[in-house]
């Protein structure tokens, strides 16, 4: 079967996890990414939190899934020829490095365009233009200043950061999408473009909802936030602990252990919840649930409104019963009901899921030095370019057959291209 991306060549300069992200896509999706990596160093995450020593960590594999990697200096001017080579024959070009590094390098968009006019660049900063545009950023800096973390946690507590990589993973993605986007106007207009992610911008982008909130707060209290029955609100988007986002209340409720084991706190495990959400219509089936029909018509009860300053106590009746089973439990019956939950499913449980096996969204694949590990597969499914998942390349794996096929040296050019210490 043939890949979506089969014919598209994607010069990849990107580093850490934002870019990385973006590239790996293009990679499932069956565009060949050729990773650039300086001699003997690499990507820098081949060599952080390392769980065995001397072979490429988790974080890079998890990353660099079905690339091909070239090890150049493009500092040296055998290295800079290689890469302008590589720019001339490549469809679309992705950086993520500090802001100028490009141009330090000596290949702005002016030059890029001069090579080759069809080229895509794409890059990804943290901030884009304005008073921290030359800022370097990481994942929580931009969780910190895209408004996710002012908004997260429990209304007495710190900004919290999330476990979810919104502001490297989520910019990937949207670079990814600028990329596709891009590519089908060029196929109109013939010509290249730019396409510049900034996290800041796509954090913010996720949070939404909180810019909604932040508009709704001129006209009155938040009524769906837990400060609402305590009044306690200033002119900024409190933290919502885990109130729902949506228009509909949620709320996390404790359940009995599942599993053999006693979770670190006694019988209960760190895990050991569930989350419920309670549309106007889930009302009465829930209450049947939790032996409490007298509050289906009770007028102080029976509407969303006259909920609304007693969610508290409507989550507490329902921890009441789900405290009696387990998480899987409550899922299984809450949704014979249509009511919407969750269990709070852990790594460990994720992992051993045989469902996300079967869907190619969990992976496990064999790597010649560290054997085999799991890693992700692609959230997007194409019925007609099904993807295949292959380990990460070890540094430098593919740069012979890159020199030769892609850019056209001889033997003899790229001994000494190696003897210059430009590969
Ligand atoms: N040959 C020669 N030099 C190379 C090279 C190669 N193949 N690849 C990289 N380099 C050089 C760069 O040119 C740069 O050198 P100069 O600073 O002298 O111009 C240097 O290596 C390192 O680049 P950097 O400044 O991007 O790296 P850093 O580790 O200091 O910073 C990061 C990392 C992520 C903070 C920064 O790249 C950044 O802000 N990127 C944009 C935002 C982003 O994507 N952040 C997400 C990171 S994931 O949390």
């Amino acid at each position: 079967m043939t890949k979506a991306l089969e014919d598209i060549r994607i010069l990849d300069m990107t580093h850490v996890q934002s870019g990385p992200t973006c590239t790996q896509l293009l990679a499932w999706f069956g565009a060949d990414v050729i990773k650039v990596e300086r001699p003997g160093i690499g990507d820098i995450t081949r060599g952080q939190l390392r769980d065995i020593p001397d072979v490429d960590s988790l974080y890079f594999t998890m990353l660099n899934a079905n690339k091909r990697s070239i090890t150049l200096n493009t500092k040296t001017d055998k290295g800079r020829a290689i890469f302008t080579k590589l720019i001339e024959t490549c469809d679309v070009m992705i950086e993520n490095f500090a802001p100028g590094a490009l141009d330090r390098m000596g290949f702005n968009w002016q030059r890029i365009q001069e090579i080759n006019p069809r080229m895509i660049y794409a890059s990804v900063k943290g901030f884009g233009p304005g008073p921290y545009e030359n800022c370097k950023v990481y994942e929580n800096v931009a969780q910190c200043t895209g408004g996710s973390a002012s908004t997260t946690g429990f209304g007495d507590g710190p900004p919290v950061v999330t476990g979810a990589q919104i502001g490297d993973t989520g910019t990937g993605l949207n670079l990814a999408l600028g990329i596709i986007t891009a590519l089908y106007h060029r196929e109109k207009t013939g010509k290249g473009q730019r396409v510049e992610c900034a996290m800041q911008d796509g954090v913010l982008n996720l949070c939404r909802v909180k810019l909604r909130d932040q508009q709704r707060l001129a006209h009155g209290p938040l009524k769906e936030y837990p400060q609402f029955p305590h009044g306690t609100f200033t002119d900024e988007v409190p933290r919502a602990g885990h109130a729902s986002g949506g228009g509909q209340p949620g709320h996390v409720v404790k359940c009995a252990h599942s599993g053999p084991h006693p979770g670190e706190h006694g019988a209960h495990g760190a895990n050991d919840y569930a989350y419920v959400i309670i549309q106007p219509q889930g009302w009465e089936p829930l209450m049947k649930i939790v032996g409490r029909e007298d509050l289906i018509d009770d007028p102080e009860w029976a509407t969303p409104e006259a909920r609304l300053t007693k969610l508290d106590d409507c989550f507490a009746l329902i921890e009441g019963w789900t405290i009696t089973k387990d998480k899987f439990e409550v899922m299984e019956i809450l949704n014979e009901h249509e009511i919407p939950c969750g269990p709070i499913l852990s790594m460990k449980e994720l992992a051993e899921e045989p469902s996300l096996r079967k869907t190619g969204t969990v992976v496990e694949v064999d790597h010649p030095e560290r054997g085999k590990y799991l890693t992700v597969g692609n959230p997007i499914k194409l019925s007609d370019s099904p993807t295949d998942v292959e380990r990460s390349p070890l540094l430098g794996e593919h740069t012979e057959e890159i020199l030769r096929d892609v850019v056209g040296l001889s033997d003899q050019e790229i001994k000494d291209a190696r003897e210059e210490g430009a590969i």
